[in-house]
């Protein structure tokens, strides 16, 4: 039924955690936040996964002479070049040990093309090929979904964003998720961005 809700736990993986390859500021806060929200009463609750082969694209040190941070075309696609992260196996790629895993029903992998970038659990970021979320949600009659994780302004927003396309009435938990913040406003452009596509803030 439409009223049916799901809770996406986005890549709240060790490297965007402090201390990891790619941490986000303060994004361990979250992590006891999103322990209690799946305590409500979600009928069923996924996760996303960074994640990449060791010589992924999207990774600086692939790209001699460039550094993180630098935008370049990959494929036709502008990308942001990222300290190597997620790499598939490692332990950056697990999820963070107080995080409550076992409570997902299933956990959607991305960006394990090496030569497209993946911040939405849904598509690639040229939308060429699809993770199955969308079909999983569906399947289980999900009307509703709700999203936290890492990074507001990367992957949270991407998911966020492309759950209202994909005609989910969709909820972000502000408490629950943070921005790596590149720029220091990087956060609240994303969360501003994703307000006026249509999420609704919680
Ligand atoms: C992410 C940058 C690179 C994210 C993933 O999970 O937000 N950000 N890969
Ligand atoms: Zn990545």
């Amino acid at each position: 039924m439409p009223g049916t809700k799901a809770l996406i736990v986005v890549d709240v993986q060790n490297d965007f955690l402090p201390g990891g390859a790619l941490a986000v500021p303060n994004g361990d806060v979250i992590i006891p936040v999103i322990n209690k929200l799946m305590e409500r009463d979600f009928d069923l609750i996924v996760a996303t996964a960074d994640w990449h082969p060791p010589d992924h694209g999207s990774f600086a040190s692939q790209h001699p002479g460039r550094n993180v941070g630098e935008v370049i075309e990959l494929d036709g696609l502008e990308q942001v070049l990222w300290p190597d992260h997620c790499v598939q196996n490692t332990s950056g790629a697990a999820f963070h040990a107080e995080l409550n895993a076992q409570r997902f029903a299933r956990v959607f992998h991305k960006g394990m093309d090496r030569k497209i970038d993946s911040y939405s659990g849904f598509f690639d970021n040229g939308r060429r090929k699809d993770t199955g979320l969308d079909q999983y949600l569906r399947a289980q009659g999900v009307g509703e979904t709700h999203i936290v994780g890492l990074a507001a302004d990367y992957c949270v927003k991407a998911t966020a964003l492309h759950a209202v396309e994909l005609g989910y009435r969709t909820i972000l938990h502000t408490e629950a998720t943070r921005a790596v913040n590149l720029k220091p406003d990087d956060g609240q452009v994303a969360i501003d961005h994703m307000r006026r596509a249509g999420v609704v803030l919680a």
